[in-house]
């Protein structure tokens, strides 16, 4: 019953955006706009009666010739039991409307389609029922989709304006959230938790796919480290894991070092102790980024440890060494 409201698909000319809000693309969108308009038209109105009747009183009662100033009545009941009682009776029912909305949000259909959502300094990984990881958020349409979010360090809040979701994503801690969609597209996706310098960068998109597309899709991308050449499977990883954020590979530095011209050549440590780039380096790196720190950057790299299989370790590892200036090297 209570569900019903929220499943009901929109009729196409609601999912227009507006001066001020995005496109409605999930069947919750409009219950939460109609919350926003009822405030908004609210305040409106009595702003206007309001500064109107105090600019109109003002000038009416303002002090001139002929006119003595009046003893002001100080009580009348009946004035304020109404103006009392008309704000009560409003603050009843904008709490009814987003109450009643806030919980239809927070409790998923039974039959829910799962995503797990994790938050990491500054990416987005989505994790699909058969375990890969993409870095957006894909969804069927007209399929309920319930996200179970999650932070691997800093408190983030996963960000979807169109789908008029917002929900943290705290460590050791996994909070719900679910949505249908009702409009295929590409929605922005935003972390609205201040989580650090590379806050601002941490966007993705949420892709709405028409009914099949989804399944499709979902097939495709989970084989890419099986169908597509191990280098340019490396590449893919790179930037959906997040790598790109901290590591660059044109050399210019970031938060870690530059992988370009990386490969095969020396590293000096925090400790003073050096090393070489070559596979069990870059594979240590990622399991336990914290045994080597490279001199002069920060331990701020995420474990990859259970995060990345052997085959995607690889691919990682031989898209590095397309990196290299010196191809000899490798
Ligand atoms: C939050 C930022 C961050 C992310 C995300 C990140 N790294 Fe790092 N990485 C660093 C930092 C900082 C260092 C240097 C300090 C250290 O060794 O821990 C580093 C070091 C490395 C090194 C050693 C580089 C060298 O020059 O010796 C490799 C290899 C590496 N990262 C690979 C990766 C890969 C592959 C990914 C993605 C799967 C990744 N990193 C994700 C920050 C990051
Ligand atoms: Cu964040």
């Amino acid at each position: 019953m209570m569900m019903d409201w929220l499943t009901t698909t929109l009729p196409a000319h609601m999912q227009q955006s507006t001066f001020w809000m995005p496109p409605q693309a999930s069947s919750a969108s409009s219950h939460v706009d109609v919350v926003f308009y009822f405030i908004y038209w609210l305040s409106v109105f009595f702003f206007v009666l309001i500064v109107g009747l105090m600019t109109a009183f003002v000038f009416m009662y303002r002090r001139r010739e002929g006119h003595e100033a009046q003893k002001t009545p100080t009580h009348s009941t009946i004035l304020e039991v109404t103006w009392t009682g008309i704000p009560l009776l409003l603050v009843f029912v904008i709490f009814y409307m987003g109450f009643k909305t806030f919980i239809d949000m927070k409790v998923p259909p039974a039959n829910s389609y799962r995503i797990n959502v994790i938050g990491q300094k500054w990416t987005w990984g989505f994790q699909y029922p058969n375990g890969y990881i993409d870095g957006d958020l894909h969804a069927p349409i007209d399929t309920p989709v319930e996200l179970v979010i999650t932070s691997d360090d800093v408190t983030h809040s996963l960000f979807v304006p169109a789908f008029r979701l917002k929900m943290d994503a705290v460590p050791g801690r996994y909070n719900k959230v679910w949505f249908k969609a009702v409009h295929a597209g590409e929605y922005p996706l935003f972390c609205a938790e201040y989580c650090g310098t590379n806050h601002s960068n941490m966007t993705a998109q949420a892709i709405v796919h028409e009914k099949g597309d989804f399944e499709a899709w979902l097939e495709k991308a989970s084989n890419f480290v099986e169908t597509m050449p191990l280098p340019e499977a490396g590449q893919k990883l790179y930037k959906i894991r997040g790598c790109a954020q901290c590591h660059s590979t044109d050399g210019s530095a970031g938060d870690g070092p530059t992988f370009k011209g990386i490969w095969g050549h020396k590293v000096v440590f925090r400790d003073g102790s050096e090393g070489v780039v070559d596979e069990n380096y870059v594979r240590e790196s990622l399991m336990d980024p914290t045994a080597k720190v490279v001199k002069g950057f920060d331990a701020i790299m995420p474990t990859f440890k259970g995060k990345l299989r052997d085959k995607e370790i690889t691919a990682i590892i031989e898209f590095i060494k397309t990196l290299s200036d010196n191809t000899e090297e490798q």
